[in-house]
């Protein structure tokens, strides 16, 4: 396996056992804050965080914890943040939702949904006004791609030519509500060409073919100062109960928010033999024996459960 691959492999199974570690906290109530895990999500935050290069800035929504993971958090340092204390990723004082780390190239984080694309505009500005090189990315779901903000942005990219990289991640809900029970399909690519910006589409969670493809879009969005829409197809994995009159005790529907009860870390990194789990698309590529080992060797690494 080439270096930069199994770096990239390393990576994925490292943020897919510390989330699976971190929902075991939540399954016993050891955090003060709502946590989103990003199960199904982390080839694509691997991606981006290979990707990034000096001067480049991010700004992230609810769903951050794999980008922060990606951009060199360690389990501790989540884990401690999400119990509100002082040695945690942002001294205990960001919580989960709004997590940042502007010294790993996290500029900004919001839980207000389509907020994080405004103030990523204003972030692009800033750096052509001050003359700054490097990349504003900014990472949205397709439930907060429905704000304003999305359409606002893109026409401020193209009127001002800022270059910028607007990574859509799809995951087909918006809390408890699919797509198409809430909206007409929107068509990202015809909106993009719209506007004067590139669009690429991502899917299959192989780590290295996203590195590439993002790659080539950073540099062609630098080049030609204008805005790439990168909309990603996944699946966040787990299950989550919503209470609703029929079913006051919870109705399993796609996980969104804390603990995700039928996914448990000693079954092991993979939660679905399917190609929307990275982790299996992982064991596809380099062969299970070596995934295993790797997650192995990794786990032991990561900080004992206990
Ligand atoms: C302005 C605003 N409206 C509503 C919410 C409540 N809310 C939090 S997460 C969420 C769903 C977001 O869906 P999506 O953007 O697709 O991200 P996902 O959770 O699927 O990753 C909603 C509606 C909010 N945080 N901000
Ligand atoms: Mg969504």
């Amino acid at each position: 396996m080439a270096q930069s691959v199994l770096r990239l492999a390393r990576e994925v199974l490292r943020l897919r056992l510390t989330m699976l570690m971190l929902n075991e906290g939540i399954k016993a109530k050891a955090f003060r804050v709502p946590i989103h895990l990003a199960l199904g999500h982390e080839s694509i935050a691997v991606a981006v965080a290979a990707m990034m290069q000096e001067g480049d800035q991010l700004a992230c929504s609810h769903r951050n914890l794999h980008y922060n993971l990606a951009r060199g958090a360690t389990y501790a340092q989540v884990r401690d943040e999400f119990a509100l204390m002082p040695t945690g990723l942002a001294g205990g004082r960001a919580g989960s939702m709004n997590l940042s780390n502007p010294g790993a190239g996290i500029a900004y984080t919001s839980s207000i949904l389509g907020n994080n694309l405004a103030v990523a505009t204003g972030l692009a500005l800033a750096k052509k006004v001050k003359g700054e090189t490097g990349l504003t990315i900014v990472v949205t779901g397709d439930g907060a791609m429905e704000e304003g903000t999305l359409y606002e942005s893109l026409q401020m990219y193209a009127t001002y030519r800022l270059p910028a990289m607007i990574i859509v991640e799809n995951n087909g809900w918006s809390l408890a509500t699919r797509i198409e029970e809430r909206r007409c399909p929107i068509r990202l690519d015809q909106m993009a060409a719209a506007l004067g910006a590139d669009y690429v589409c991502l899917s299959g969670n192989d780590p290295e073919a996203y590195l590439a493809k993002l790659t080539t879009a950073r540099e062609a969005a630098l080049a030609d100062s204008r805005a790439v829409i990168v909309e990603v197809m996944l699946s966040t994995l787990g299950d989550w109960r919503m209470p609703t009159p029929e079913f006051p005790d919870g109705k399993h529907i796609n996980y969104h928010a804390g603990g995700t009860p039928s996914v448990c870390l000693d079954n092991g990194p993979c939660v679905r033999a399917e190609a929307d789990d990275p982790v299996h698309v992982l064991a596809c590529v380099h062969g299970p024996a070596r995934v295993d080992a790797l997650a192995a060797e990794i786990a032991g690494t990561l900080e004992a459960r206990a």
